[in-house]
């Protein structure tokens, strides 16, 4: 008889008899539905259970390899993730796409339908959740063995709607249809202690060790979701922690009448999960969010120690069975709390527990925005984490010697090192905590991890120089191109062969074909009917009729000051201008789709998408515009919604105040899928341009060091106000009350450009009118725009996220990935 292996437990295969035969029985068994009766929904959760058996079945047999041969996994610790619907990239990833859309087109269900049934998990805010889901795509195709670590968020992104032109946020209610791909771990639940106070007390060997007595203990329960690879039999785990009270009720509360208190501390032990902070880039120190931190960290390191044991590893060697990658400092409380865990409870001594640390945390820095730094005050860190405290003092006191010993009499250093903040009241900094107690440190574009040496981590860069590393992000090809832009896979399957999604390295064999007529035209095509589609979603989900002939010019992202949306606005509306002034300007017809969320706090990005929507009532319905000009504000941006729009656009906004964007993940998207790009040199921007030639990439704006220059020297905005007449014109029309009704809802917009200006929109004002009329120039050559398109995708194989994690695995994990084929 043969042993019990999960491949020979998948309760059928995967022909499309069988897939139909198990989807209808998970109508029926599973859902408690007569096929008649069967909504979309039942449909999509009926398939779902039916691909979640291989999915499982595979992520079992994938985690066994890893407790077997004993490798170093990576742990992947994200307060965020974005994976996206689910169904679609397994289908993909499996291979049975075609036969489940012949299973159920059998049965006359339309598979197509049952995809968009789907409900994204939107546990993220933007660029570093959604490149966590990326990661771990790219690790289970490359076949790494991994765990993504965050938070089960009851609630997660807000879903944005807009009424009035104005952003509305509503509750995210992702689990309401039910959540087909996560496995509640039930066996598997970690303590999570808060509060408190310490006391020594001496071991049986006369050590003096330190116990924390907590004032309040809480419980995280595991929740399994399996992320299948390209190609792969390896799959990576996204494990979330759901918080739980560790008893529903305190029963001594209970039993003394204090029915209040009992149950206060149930909701509020629940309360630690409930919801994502919605800020991206804007650090508010809220107890709350660091709780939520330590709480996932804390599960996540307790969860690697057990699988340490189980795979018989030694808890004194546990940097080989772990490489740690922490996403930025959301989860740096790790470097104490592995302290802890080691020096606490396992007794090992603090130089061999503080060597492992060491050897197994690593970290990406995602931005230089100085209001993301986090930073704790003392007070607060200290009652909620009181052990953690004295580790990071312990910590600091070792760590300050060692910078004393390198540069002796420099106590500015000193200060600026320490991971205590003491300039006026006391902050635990923990970019510093994450720098010290990692062996690597990362910026996502060279532009960025340049500029992370120079200035936010300037002092640790000057310390220890080796430690700095530069991964430029990237994304995975399989959802963005494969899935998102069906017609292009066509064409690049036809062109580079089926297995093109797990080796963007072969699409440089598309070069020649930029030349090639008859391709240009098919190529085209795929185009207008990525545009077709858009255009049909535009109308359906805010009334507005857009052509798809016209340029489709696309800025989807968060709303920030940073990312210059409103530069954007700006040209848009001296276009209007120019045509108000003159109705036969040589203005080529263009569709500007704007898309992304505003933190709900965030007054002046809530007042630019007001902008966009006052813009657009004003220009759609302008009859001397006559369908030249259309201006869109898509909502509820995300990644399922992303899927639709990277394909269909032909011009990428990538305008941010170079110096900013650490990398940019949207601009890669949208290259691969044959955009061109308008955008200053910041982020990943500079590499993007550098692969697909400058000839392909409109550039425009300051660089870097220039912004340095200009600020330093006293910007003043008011010069180039009234030096540009068109400036002064468009700004003058914003500030006229002609856009939204009302006289002074921009005011706040105008005056924040006109004095002060912090994102320089001013400066580079002109040169981006100027990058614009070479947009439009080159549009009106349809053949060279198109050659050029080509190209973009052909050059673009390099940002793929498969090619970043195999950087990681090489020059910061220490694990072996599969290689490349080239
Ligand atoms: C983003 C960066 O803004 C973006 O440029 C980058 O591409 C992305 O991370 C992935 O690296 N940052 C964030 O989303 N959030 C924070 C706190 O940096």
């Amino acid at each position: 008889m043969n042993a019990i292996s999960p491949s020979n437990t998948i309760r059928t295969g995967t022909s499309a008899e069988n897939l139909r035969q198990a989807f209808l029985d998970n109508l029926v068994c599973a859902l408690g539905r007569l096929p008649n009766y069967a909504s979309a929904h039942d449909h999509y959760l009926a398939l779902a259970l039916t691909v979640r058996d291989h999915v499982v079945a595979r992520a079992v047999q994938s985690f066994e390899q890893g407790v077997v041969k004993m490798m170093r996994r990576v742990a992947y610790l994200s307060a965020e993730f974005l994976p996206g619907p689910h169904l679609a990239n397994h289908l993909l990833n499996l291979g049975i796409a075609e036969a489940t859309r012949e299973a159920l087109g059998g049965i006359g269900i339309d598979l197509d339908r049952v995809l968009a049934e789907e409900e994204e998990p939107g546990l993220g805010n933007g660029g570093l959740g959604r490149l966590a889901s990326c990661y771990l795509d790219s690790l289970a195709t490359v076949e790494v063995q991994s765990i993504g670590y965050g938070i089960r968020y009851e609630f997660g992104i807000f879903d944005q709607v807009i009424r009035d032109g104005w952003q509305v946020e509503g509750t995210d209610k992702w689990l309401s249809g039910g959540n087909p791909w996560e496995i509640h771990r039930l066996g598997i639940a970690k303590q999570v202690k808060f509060g408190g106070h310490t006391e020594t007390w001496t071991d049986d060997q006369g050590r003096t060790r330190v116990r924390w007595v907590p004032s309040i203990v809480i419980k995280g329960e595991a929740y399994d979701t399996p992320i299948t690879g390209y190609g792969s039999g390896t799959c990576s785990l996204m494990r979330l922690w759901k918080s739980e009270a560790v008893e529903s009720f305190d029963f001594e509360a209970f039993n003394h009448g204090d029915y209040d208190r009992a149950v206060e501390q149930k909701v509020d032990s629940e309360n630690l999960s409930k919801v994502l902070y919605p800020n991206d880039e804007l650090h508010r120190g809220k107890e709350l969010r660091l709780k939520q931190q330590f709480f996932f960290t804390s599960c996540a390191l307790q969860d690697m120690l057990r699988l340490v044991a189980m795979s018989g590893g030694k808890v004194a060697a546990f940097d080989e069975s772990w490489a740690v990658q922490l996403n930025d400092t959301h989860p740096a409380i790790g470097v104490a709390e592995l302290m802890r865990l080691l020096v606490d409870e396992h007794a090992l001594e603090w130089d061999d527990a503080w060597a492992i640390t060491q050897k197994t945390f690593s970290y990406t820095n995602h931005t230089l925005l100085p209001e993301a730094l986090e930073k704790w005050p003392v007070e607060l860190f200290g009652s909620v984490l009181p052990r953690h405290l004295e580790i990071i003092y312990g910590i600091n006191h070792r760590f300050l010697d060692e910078v004393r010993t390198a540069f002796p009499d420099d106590d500015a250093r000193l200060a600026r090192l320490s991971l205590i903040d003491e300039h006026g009241a006391r902050y635990v900094r923990m970019a510093n905590l994450a720098c010290v107690g990692s062996h690597k440190i990362n910026g996502v574009a060279a532009l960025h991890s340049e500029l992370l040496k120079k200035t936010v981590l300037a002092d640790f860069a000057a310390l220890w120089p080796e430690k700095f590393d530069n991964v430029t992000n990237g994304v995975t090809p399989r959802r963005f191109v494969a899935l998102a832009n069906p017609g292009l896979a066509g064409l690049l399957e036809r062109e580079l062969g089926a297995g093109w999604p797990g080796d963007l390295s072969c699409l440089g064999r598309l070069e020649p074909l930029a030349a090639d007529p008859g391709f240009r035209r098919e190529w085209r095509e795929v185009r207008l009917a990525n545009k077709r589609r858009l255009a049909a979603l535009i109308q359906e989900r805010t009334g507005i009729v857009v052509t798809p002939d016209s340029l489709f010019d696309v800025q989807v992202k968060r709303i920030h000051e940073y990312k210059r949306q409103h530069l954007n606005l700006l040209h848009v509306l001296s276009l209007y201008l120019s045509i108000k002034r003159d109705p036969d300007a040589g203005v080529v017809p263009r569709t500007f789709i704007f898309g992304g969320k505003a933190a709900p706090g965030y007054f002046l990005a809530k007042r630019i998408i007001r902008l966009v929507t006052a813009t657009g009532e004003l220009v759609n319905q302008d009859p001397d515009v006559a369908g030249r000009l259309k201006v869109v504000f898509f909502p509820d941006f995300n990644v399922k919604n992303a899927q639709h729009i990277y394909p269909a656009a032909d011009l990428s906004e990538q305008i941010s105040l170079a110096g900013m964007e650490a990398s940019g993940t949207g601009n890669m998207k949208m290259s691969l899928n044959g955009a061109l790009t308008i955008g200053t040199l910041d982020g990943a921007n500079v590499e993007i341009r550098d692969a697909v030639g400058a000839e392909n990439f409109f550039l425009f704006g300051l660089t870097a060091s220039e912004v340095s220059a200009l600020k330093a020297g006293g910007y003043q905005p008011q010069t180039y106000y009234e030096s540009d007449s068109l400036l002064r014109e468009t700004i003058d029309f914003i500030a006229s009350g002609a856009l939204g009704g009302d006289p002074d809802l921009f005011r706040p917009v105008v005056d924040n450009l006109l004095h002060g200006d912090p994102y320089l929109l001013l400066a580079d004002f002109r040169a981006y009118l100027d990058a614009q009329q070479r947009v439009g120039e080159l549009w009106g050559d349809s053949d060279a725009w198109t050659s050029s398109s080509i190209l973009n995708v052909a050059r673009m194989g390099r940002f793929s996220s498969d090619r970043s994690i195999r950087e990681y695995c090489e020059r910061i994990w220490n694990v072996n990935a599969k290689p490349s084929q080239t």
